[in-house]
């Protein structure tokens, strides 16, 4: 009896993460929607009492001792081991580190609660629960019921809440977050960043129509000649879309009203896909970021979205952005405000980063190491940001388990679902420097086939591995022949010799495709001065970029830009000099308190000098 009800259990669960993503609801900003964020309560449960019984199993839903349960005592002889209240507060969304010293170095299980009223429906509306990202590990229980569970830190979920579940006030909502690391989950044990736990992004109820479109792309055909295209003035656009369940129409209709374009497109079997003749497309760039509004209407209901529409692709050696060769001017970003000592969480944020990123000259981000909140790739969008969106496939993932694969292919597919109709992001990265084994080349090329499945009008890289050799670096990492383009990490100069040993180096690859530094980079304390040979000095990592830059000028023909490392410093529990370091990695061009280091300027003005060559 015990082991069926496991097993039920079981295969619910299996559903549950298994099928997350297919109805992942996109387009959340411009839905009907009651944020959720704001002041929760929390109980930090590091042996997971409100979760196993003494024995450690589950505990029963019913159970009035588990933390997802309402814990007030019904009168005096009561006895209640838990509870939630004010004294016990947290604001969402927000990383629990950097909100109370409690939290400060911890890992582990975290309950969130907090109550909301029934909100006002029309008839037959339906209400979803939505997160924009809990790490790692979110179990989600309304009125003590469990609505789901969802892995992976950077990617949104959804749960349908029916009408049944909910009360006219105070409905009961429990989160139980644990942020533990394992050596089979993505990423895994070991990174060289900060492992922020909690609801780090948006929560909101989404409100829909009966039926609704849950998820569509929209974008230029990939396989049109743009050239021809654009002389002749008119475009193919293609893209599919996807209800939530079987509508009574057999339409929807597709506007982009201010170029005149409407269309109706057949639906069957709740689905529909296009191909269709638009003219006089102004097409998105950095130098001119154009968004239309587009509306995208099912029977009474219609939902808009502020979309761009270009095409990126490569050609030999280049990367072609609307048939015209581009350099990109990047640099990396880690979701994270230093001087706050927080991850970064909504719009003022990324103004914030894109601000400084935009001083320093840049065409192009890469968020790494996994997909950032949806409000940095809105700002990319508007601010005219080539974006590189990576999934937390880091260092050393257990390549040869299978189930590991899957759960990398789930961030896969919500980081493509959600951000498939921003035009900025033109690369989507499967991994970062992933040690070279069979397996491994394996894993990654599934996950580069997956994701050229899911979406052909983007890049799929990844950081490769690189073969350093005085005066010779050669990439021929097996990777290499599966994705678009080759990047690799470079940081001859400050692991291992010194940066005047840079500007013989030489650059080889194996594969035909266009060559991009996905980092470089070296560390530097912000405000310490010494001569250039002193590590950690400002003058170092100066002179560091300044031989980079002069490596640059004797790049192969295949070299097509740079996302140095990074435009922050940023907080790793793997930076241990007590001196310069005190747990941050000093890479940033910027220090953690917002100050710019030298060598920010040195880049500045190649990128300068980067941006007229291309003009
Ligand atoms: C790398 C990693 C990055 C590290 C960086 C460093 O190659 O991709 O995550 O933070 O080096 O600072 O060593």
């Amino acid at each position: 009896m015990i082991f069926k009800k496991i097993f039920v259990t079981f295969l619910v669960l299996c559903a549950v993460t298994a099928f997350a993503q297919e109805n992942l609801i996109v387009n959340t900003q411009n839905r009907k929607q009651v944020s959720l964020n704001g002041t929760w309560h929390y109980i930090i449960d590091p042996y997971e009492t409100g979760f196993y019984d003494y024995r450690y199993k589950e505990k029963g839903e019913k159970d009035a001792e588990a933390y997802w349960n309402n814990p007030e005592p019904h009168g005096k002889t009561d006895r209640k081991e838990h509870g939630y209240n004010n004294d016990y507060s947290i604001q969402v969304p927000g990383d629990w580190n950097s909100q109370d010293d409690v939290f400060k170095y911890y890992e582990g299980t975290v309950w969130y609660q907090r109550e909301f009223d029934k909100p006002k429906l029309d008839e037959n509306e339906r209400i979803f629960l939505y997160f924009g990202a809990v790490n790692y590990e979110a179990h989600v229980y309304l009125n003590g019921k469990k609505l789901g569970m969802h892995k992976g830190g950077f990617t949104p979920f959804n749960f349908e809440i029916s009408p049944g579940m909910l009360k006219d006030k105070g409905n009961f909502l429990v989160v139980k977050v644990d942020n533990k690391r394992y050596a089979d989950e993505v990423p895994t044990l070991n990174t060289d960043w900060w492992n922020y736990g909690g609801i780090t992004r948006d929560v909101k109820l989404i409100i829909t129509p009966q039926n609704f479109i849950q998820q569509y792309a929209i974008h230029l055909k990939q396989s049109q000649d743009i050239e021809k295209s654009l002389k002749r003035k008119r475009f193919n656009i293609s893209g599919y879309f996807k209800l939530n369940t079987t509508a009574a129409e057999e339409k929807i209709t597709i506007e982009i009203p201010e170029i005149g374009f409407k269309e109706n497109v057949d639906i069957r079997d709740s689905e529909g896909s296009f191909d269709l003749e638009a003219k006089k497309l102004e097409l998105w760039s950095p130098e001119n970021p154009k968004l239309y509004k587009v509306m995208f209407t099912l029977g009474e209901h219609t939902l808009t979205d502020k979309i761009g529409f270009r095409k990126v692709e490569v050609s030999g050696k280049d990367v072609l952005l609307n048939g015209k060769e581009i350099f990109m001017r990047g640099i990396s970003i880690h979701e994270e405000i230093a001087p706050e000592i927080r991850r970064a969480k909504n719009s003022a944020d990324a103004d914030k980063l894109f601000g400084w990123a935009k001083d320093l000259n840049v065409n192009m981000v890469r968020l790494a190491h996994y997909p950032h909140n949806e409000y940095m790739t809105r700002a990319a969008d508007s601010l005219g940001l080539l974006v590189w969106s990576e999934i937390p496939v880091y260092w050393t993932i257990d390549f040869k388990n299978d189930e590991v694969l899957e759960k990398a292919k789930k961030q896969l597919d919500e980081m493509i679902i959600r951000d498939q109709n921003k035009a900025s992001v033109i690369i989507w990265s499967v991994g970062n420097e992933t040690p070279v084994s069979e397996a491994r080349t394996k894993f990654m090329k599934s996950l580069v086939m997956h994701a050229k499945e899911k979406d052909d009008t983007r890049l799929i890289s990844a950081a490769l591995e690189v073969g350093y050799n005085r005066g010779r670096n050669y990439i021929d990492d097996p990777l290499g022949e599966y994705t678009d383009i080759v990047s690799v990490n470079e940081y001859l100069g400050w692991y291992g010799d010194l940066p005047h040993a840079k500007v013989k180096s030489k650059w080889e690859t194996a594969y035909d495709k266009p060559l991009f530094f996905s980092e470089t980079g070296a560390g530097a304390k912000g405000g310490f001065h010494a001569d250039k040979e002193t590590r950690w000095s400002e003058e170092f990592q100066e002179w560091y970029f300044e031989e980079t830059l002069k490596m640059m000028e004797n790049m192969p023909e295949n070299f097509t830009g740079l996302s140095p490392w990074i435009l922050v410093d940023f907080r790793s529990p793997k930076r241990n000099n007590p001196k310069y370091q005190e747990g941050w990695n000093r890479k940033g061009l910027i220090d953690d308190k917002g100050n710019k280091k030298k060598a920010f300027f040195t880049l500045k003005k190649y990128y300068e000098k980067k941006e007229e060559e291309y003009k």
